[in-house]
C-alpha cells in the first residue's frame, strides 16, 4: 500500500525549510500545507506531543506515524538515501553531526528567529512573509488579525524584549566563529569531506539572516530591510561561516541523490 506523507508546516519557518530541503534531497513525494503561524495550531493541537512546526504525517491506511521535530524529518529523510556517501548522518560522522545539528536547533533557530524579527515584524513585509503559502481563508483572517498574531509572536519569541536582539546576535556570531574554526583547515564541510545534516541545518536556520539565493521561503529584498539588519546581513554574508551558508544553498540545496525504497 502507497504511503502519504504530508508535511504540515509555517510559511515564514526556518525549520520547516529544513525539513523541506531534506525530504527534496531525499527525492521523497510529499505534499505540503503551509499555515499562517498561531492558525498552524488547528492542524497540529490534535496530534499530540506539542504544536510547533514542522511536522511529517507519514500515513498507511488507517495507520500513520507523526514525526514532531525537523531532525527526525531529516532522519527520516536519511532513511531513503541509498548510498552512505549521500547520508546526511553518516554512520563514520554521526555523533558530531548529531552534536551540530542540536547545538543548531537550539542557538541559531530561535536567535536568528528573534533578531530577524525584531527588524521585520512590524515592518511592511509582514504580511507577505507570515501568509505566504496559506490558504484563502487563513489568508483573509490573517490580513484581519494581523494586529493580534504580530503581539502573541513579540511576547511568543521575546522579540521586543529589552536588550534581546543584540543577545541574539552576540549568540548567532558566536556560533559563526565557532563555524569559521572548524572550517579554517580547508574543508569542504563542517564535518569533513561529506555534506550533512550538520551543513543543511546551518544554512537553513540561516535563512532569515543572510537571505541565499535559493532560500525557499519569501525574502524581504535586502535592500528593503531596515538598515542596521542589512548591514549585519551583508557583514556576515562575507565571514567564513556566513559564505558556507550561501555556498550550500548554491551546491547543495536542489541536488537529489539517489533514493532507495520507502523505509519508515
Ligand atoms: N525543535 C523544533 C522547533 C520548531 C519551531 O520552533 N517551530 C516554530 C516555528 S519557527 C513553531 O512552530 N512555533 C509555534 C509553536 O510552537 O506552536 C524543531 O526542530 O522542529
Amino acid at each position: 500500500m502507497a504511503s502519504k506523507i504530508h508535511l504540515i508546516s509555517i510559511g515564514p519557518s526556518h525549520y520547516c525549510e529544513k525539513a523541506r530541503w531534506g525530504l527534496d534531497r531525499a527525492g521523497i513525494l510529499y505534499q505540503e500545507t503551509k499555515h499562517v503561524p498561531v492558525f498552524h495550531v488547528l492542524y497540529t493541537r490534535g496530534l499530540g506531543q506539542g504544536t510547533s512546526c514542522p511536522k511529517l504525517v507519514v500515513s498507511e491506511g488507517e495507520r500513520y506515524q507523526l514525526l514532531n521535530e525537523s531532525s527526525d524529518i531529516l532522519q527520516f529523510a536519511d532513511n531513503n538515501i541509498k548510498y552512505e556517501e549521500d547520508h546526511l548522518y553518516p554512520s563514520t560522522l554521526k555523533q558530531s553531526v548529531q552534536e551540530w545539528d542540536i547545538k543548531f536547533n537550539q542557538i541559531v533557530g530561535p536567535h536568528v528567529r528573534r533578531w530577524s524579527y525584531y527588524y521585520l515584524l512590524y515592518g511592511k513585509h509582514i504580511y507577505q512573509l507570515l501568509c505566504q503559502g496559506a490558504s484563502g481563508w487563513q489568508r483573509w483572517l490573517g490580513w484581519l488579525l494581523m494586529p493580534l498574531i504580530k503581539s502573541h509572536m513579540n511576547k511568543l519569541y521575546g522579540i521586543k524584549r529589552p536588550g534581546a536582539k543584540e543577545c541574539s546576535l552576540e549568540k548567532i556570531r558566536q556560533i559563526f566563529q565557532e563555524v569559521a574554526n572548524v572550517l579554517a583547515d580547508g574543508r569542504p564541510f563542517i564535518c569533513g569531506d561529506q555534506f550533512t545534516a550538520a551543513d543543511l541545518t546551518f544554512a537553513a536556520l540561516c535563512g532569515p539572516l543572510l537571505w541565499p539565493k535559493g532560500y525557499g521561503i519569501y525574502q524581504v529584498p535586502i535592500e528593503q530591510c531596515p538598515t542596521e539588519m542589512a548591514e549585519v546581513t551583508l557583514s556576515l554574508r562575507e565571514t567564513l561561516a556566513g559564505k558556507h551558508v550561501l555556498k550550500m544553498y548554491e551546491t547543495q540545496r536542489y541536488k537529489k541523490v539517489t533514493s532507495k525504497e520507502l523505509v519508515r
